[in-house]
């Protein structure tokens, strides 16, 4: 199962969201209210020690940069990291 903490008015949000979108796939929503400062909740810092959203979560896998998950299959990419 595909996690996303995001929110609405981010652009690095938004373009996970698109492509997302384009390989059709479906997500659990985790709404991050920014201005509320929930990017500095001690649970999601564990995820994400940058308190920036979007971070996505795909079975277990953590990815904290939205450039990873856009323009390529962010599980191949993240093996190519791994490697
Ligand atoms: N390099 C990161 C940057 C993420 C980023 O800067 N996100 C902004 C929103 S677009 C954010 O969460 N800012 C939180 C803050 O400024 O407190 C990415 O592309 O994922």
């Amino acid at each position: 199962m595909i996690e996303l903490y995001h929110t609405n008015m981010s652009v690095c949000s938004q373009k996970v969201r698109f492509a997302l979108a384009e390989k059709k796939l479906r997500w659990e929503d985790h709404h991050i209210n920014l201005q509320a400062g929930e990017q500095l909740r001690p649970e999601y810092l564990k995820l994400n020690p940058n308190a920036v959203v979007p971070t996505l979560v795909d079975n277990g896998t953590v990815i904290i940069e939205s450039l990873c998950s856009s323009p390529v299959d962010w599980r191949l990419h993240t093996r190519a990291v791994a490697y």
